[in-house]
């Protein structure tokens, strides 16, 4: 099915009101819209007017309840496609050939945060696909982080009542930097592993198109002779995954709390579709007992260097949603939404999510959610379920039970060679127990084996991360139980966080032996040869060098970056040789954390007017601190002096292109090729931790 078809069959519903009538929900076409029915121009507006009460009360109703958590969401279109036949694996059919695309719909969202909170904060980000198949819909609803907080379903009330703004005052919003939820974690070793990733920077992603996504829990697949394994499911993104700095996401939460949702609409309109491949772990039945953590608790990961990720497909996402509301709103995800040869494994974690979202689909929507456009599957549906609220659909016929004779016996059950679900007939033999296994006992081992991965400025994050977190909790009973948590992950990490929030460092150090790393962990190992998509700030004045400047911004398109020329004022400027550019935002409307780089050309006048202009003059100081790559051309490099950029030689910089740690500038107007090409290189790598004191910048 093509795109075009897509949207015909998918959604008859959609409506485009070009070039016709406002009318009421009745269909009367309206005369006056401006003006509600009243007794005299001066008068009392009358009960009679049905067009006012019409619209009014529609307006009153229009907001359901918002989700208890992920609240907040960005959601896109797009196709799946399998690379090859994973026929071998799972009877799915939508996984056996590569030349069928399959419909999908994501929602990518934050967990904490009301609908409108900010996007970049600290947070675990949700990572939700339908796949529309053939067979019926398939819900993919993951996380960006592989693991969760805790191991069981019954805690996860908790967990959120916790997390989210404390019940006396709603306060604070969007954060888990509160008393409520570290004396929450604190009392509960189960959650160690979990903390490290969320105070990583993969909590803070660059994008949505920039961060990986996990289905967390162990799945089966199951194949036609009835074979099944455990399986995990990954997304790599193809751009890498990226996280923006502490600093840049609470200043952007201000100035563009909507950082992460444009970022994903601009790329798809742009034609910067992302991209993601579909991984999977997958684990025989004889090697369910082979590893030292057990498989079916979600606190764990599979280390991808013991178990590797077989990528089996690529999905693209090209289309943004019509309507914020009846789409991006209106889905409704549910991990118990499988096609066969997919199921179930016994993570308890699972078991729970599987009552939960059906669960909150009826609170939220009602029980005909599947008949909303966005849910509704391609394949055909037909059963005897009745009525309820907004029911779209009118059933035919006298029957609505089964077994009947009077309609043929139809709707009719299928067999499994025609397609009928299937659940995987494990045996089980078990006393009812409320227990957890003891192969759920150890909390520490695999945040030991995350911190080990973690290079040196990542750790650097993850402590500072330590420091505002538990910095903002004011019991310090609370703060001296995180501490001893954390010394029994790594000696070095507690006293580290002990040092920065007045807690007495251990008197032991702790640990737990683990000594090996992962380096599929660590964000420093991610793609780092493309500036796709990304975003660079021409700073510039009038008497810029125009030369420099398009010989510049046309390298980077050509890389496909994308360029903004930010100045002080909206409108054209000239350059010293009277050519000119427009000026596409200014201080004001912009600022360095909007972009992933920044670039000054030459041309004396323009030069000496950012030395003047405090904006500017920020907006590189700021950058540098960010530590993205920065380069200058011609008399710019002087400006670059005037700066409060620390540790970099510029002085040395006199005669060749020369990049130290990201900032790479070149006095000879000749070089600006080979100095366009070090900028390239030094913005694919994403940010310069290696920067020394930058710190010593304020910004
Ligand atoms: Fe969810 N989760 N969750 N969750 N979850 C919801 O369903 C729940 C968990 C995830 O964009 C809710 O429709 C329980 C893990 C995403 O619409 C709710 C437990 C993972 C989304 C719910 C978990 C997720 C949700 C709230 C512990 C990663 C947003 C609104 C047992 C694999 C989907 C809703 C969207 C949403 C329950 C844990 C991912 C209440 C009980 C682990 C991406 O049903």
């Amino acid at each position: 099915m093509d795109e075009h078809d897509k949207d015909k069959s998918l959604e008859p519903f959609r409506e485009d009101s070009e070039g016709r009538k406002l009318t009421t929900n009745q269909g009367v076409r309206i005369k006056e819209n401006h003006h509600s029915l009243k007794a005299g121009p001066r008068g009392p507006t009358l009960m009679e007017d049905f067009i006012f009460r019409e619209k009014m009360t529609h307006f009153d109703h229009e907001r359901i309840p918002e989700r208890v958590v992920h609240a907040r969401g960005s959601g896109a279109h797009g196709y799946f496609q399998v690379y090859e036949s994973m026929a071998e694996y799972t009877r799915a059919r939508f996984l056996q050939d590569p030349s069928v695309k399959t419909p999908v719909f994501v929602r990518f969202s934050t967990v904490v945060g009301s609908r409108g909170s900010a996007d970049t904060v600290r947070d675990v980000r949700g990572f939700a696909t339908k796949f529309f198949t053939e067979e019926g819909n398939y819900d993919l609803v993951g996380n960006n982080i592989p693991i969760f907080f805790i191991q069981d379903a019954i805690k996860f009330p908790d967990l959120v009542h916790a997390i989210k703004p404390e019940p006396h005052h709603e306060i604070p919003q969007a954060s888990a930097a509160h008393d409520t939820f570290w004396d929450f974690a604190s009392l509960l070793p189960e959650i160690t592993h979990m903390l490290m990733w969320v105070l990583s920077d993969r909590a803070l992603p660059r994008s949505y198109r920039m961060m990986e996504g996990f289905g967390v829990n162990t799945f089966r697949f199951v194949n036609a002779q009835g074979k099944s394994r455990f399986v995990k499911f990954h997304w790599k993104p193809l751009l890498g995954v990226h996280s923006l700095v502490w600093d840049e996401v609470q200043k952007l939460a201000g100035k563009d709390p909507d950082y992460n949702r444009r970022d994903l609409w601009e790329a798809i309109e742009m034609g910067d579709f992302p991209e993601y491949e579909l991984g999977v772990q997958m684990l025989e039945e004889d090697e369910e007992f082979r590893f030292d953590f057990d498989i079916l608790d979600a606190t764990k990961i599979w280390p991808e260097e013991d178990v590797p990720v077989k990528i089996i497909g690529k999905m693209v996402l090209n289309r943004n949603p019509d309507n914020f509301f009846a789409e991006t709103e209106q889905v409704a995800f549910h991990p118990g939404h499988v096609v066969p040869g997919i199921d179930f494994s016994n993570d308890p974690l699972l078991q729970g999510r599987l009552f939960s979202y059906l669960d909150t689909q009826l609170i939220r929507i009602g029980p005909n959610f599947a008949e909303l456009p966005i849910n509704r599957p391609v394949a055909p549906v037909h059963n005897n379920q009745r009525d309820g609220h907004m029911r779209q659909t009118i059933n035919k016929g006298r029957t609505s039970y089964e077994p009947n004779s009077l309609r043929g016996g139809y709707p009719q059950q299928s067999s499994e060679a025609e397609g009928g679900y299937e659940s995987y007939a494990e045996k089980i033999d078990a006393r009812k127990v409320r227990a957890r296994s003891e192969s759920f006992d150890d909390h520490f081992s695999q945040a030991t084996l995350f911190w080990n991965s973690q290079s040196e400025a990542e750790k650097k994050h993850l402590v500072s991360a330590c420091h505002f977190e538990l910095g903002k909790v004011e019991d310090m009973e609370v703060r001296k139980r995180i501490v001893a948590l954390f010394n029994q992950v790594d000696g070095d990490f507690a006293r580290k966080v002990a040092a920065g929030i007045g807690v007495e460092p251990p008197s032991e150090s702790g640990g737990t032996g683990v000594t090996k790393s992962s380096p599929a962990i660590s964000m420093e190992n991610t793609v780092k040869n493309t500036v796709k998509s990304r975003r660079v700030a021409i700073l510039a004045s009038d008497g810029y060098d125009h030369g420099q400047l398009t010989a510049m911004k046309g390298a980077l398109k050509e890389a496909g970056a994308h360029v903004k020329i930010v100045s002080q004022f909206l409108g054209p400027i000239k350059s010293w040789d009277n050519q000119q550019v427009q000026v596409d935002k200014t201080y004001l409307t912009t600022s360095s954390i909007m972009f992933d780089a920044v670039y000054i050309p030459g041309g004396e006048p323009s030069v000496d007017a950012l030395k003047t202009q405090g904006d500017a003059v920020h907006f590189i100081n700021e950058a540098f601190k960010h530590c993205k790559a920065i380069a200058a051309s011609g008399e710019a490099v002087e400006l670059l002096a005037a700066t409060q950029i620390r540790g970099v030689d510029l002085a040395a910089q006199d005669a060749m292109v020369l990049s130290d740690r990201g900032v790479v500038t070149t006095r000879k107007p000749g070089q600006i090729g080979e100095l366009a090409k070090a900028f390239i290189d030094a913005v694919a790598k994403h940010r310069h931790w290696e920067r020394d004191l930058k710190e010593q910048v304020p910004a």
